[in-house]
């Protein structure tokens, strides 16, 4: 069920952050977060692969129609702030709750490094990797062997970093939180994890984690992955993209 997107929700048992979410790799990472703060969170299904990201209410908290964002309706002043994009995300909350990330200038600009190497490389090229090994209607080996080089050079990049260091940053972060769970995915992008065995040793360390446990066990019977239906691949990849979900098609002036 689609619940509420109203701003003015009141705060009821301390739940202040609306989590929005759908179980994929880019969700998982927000409550992974929560969970390991123990910040109180209330979630709000956004069922992506009915093109729920496209209703105007949740378009007003992203206007990139994705999964995941928040509200915190006690943010900055003791007002409501409304966030999307993972990074940010994952950014706030540590500076909320003063945890996973480092004091020091030198450590937070190591975990922002690596934040951001997911966000701007692991993410898109895993994704694309995904998407033309598992999700493309036709097999263009072209575009398959693209993303999935790409995605084994970045598993390489992540070996190597993980033989010298325990988590991404040193210290366990916000970085692997955001990473962990495209790992989790490996099996879409026909990645076996013993040809990186820093990558499976960091994998495992983190997947003992009760917080991360909890993370990725939110809304898990909804999970999908790698088999769309029609209604998803339109949401997804269809139209509705171009649209954002808005019956009439685009217009074009001449
Ligand atoms: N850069 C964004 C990516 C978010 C993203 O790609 N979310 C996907 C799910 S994993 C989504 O909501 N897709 C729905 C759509 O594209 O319409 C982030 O890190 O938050």
């Amino acid at each position: 069920m689609f619940e509420s997107l109203d701003l003015n929700v009141e705060c009821l048992g301390g739940f202040v952050i609306d989590l929005y979410y759908w179980p994929t790799p880019n969700g998982h990472k927000i409550p992974i977060m929560l969970e390991e703060c123990g910040l109180p969170y209330r979630v709000k299904p956004v069922n992506m692969l009915r093109g729920e990201q496209f209703r105007p209410a949740f378009l007003k908290i992203n206007p990139n129609n994705k999964i995941p964002a928040i509200v915190d309706h006690d943010g900055p002043g003791g007002e409501p702030i409304k966030l999307f994009e993972s990074g940010a995300i994952l950014q706030y909350l540590a500076e909320k709750s003063g945890k996973f990330m480092p004091r020091s200038k030198r450590g937070r600009y190591e975990v922002l490094q690596w934040l951001t190497f997911q966000v701007a490389n692991v993410g898109p090229m895993f994704g694309q990797c995904g998407h033309f090994l598992g999700y493309a209607p036709r097999k263009i080996r072209y575009a398959m062997d693209r993303y999935r080089n790409e995605t084994l050079r970045l598993y390489g990049v992540m070996d190597r970093r993980l033989a010298d260091v325990e988590y991404l940053a040193g210290a366990y972060s916000i970085a692997d939180m955001a990473t962990w769970p495209w790992v989790r995915v490996r099996w879409l992008h026909k990645i076996d994890l013993a040809e990186f065995p820093n990558v499976a040793r960091w994998y495992e360390a983190i997947g003992r984690r009760p917080a991360v446990q909890r993370g990725v066990a939110l809304l898990d019977q909804r999970e999908k992955i790698g088999n769309p239906d029609e209604k998803a691949r339109e949401a997804l990849f269809g139209q509705s993209q171009l649209t954002q979900g808005k019956a009439r098609r685009v217009v074009r002036s001449r």
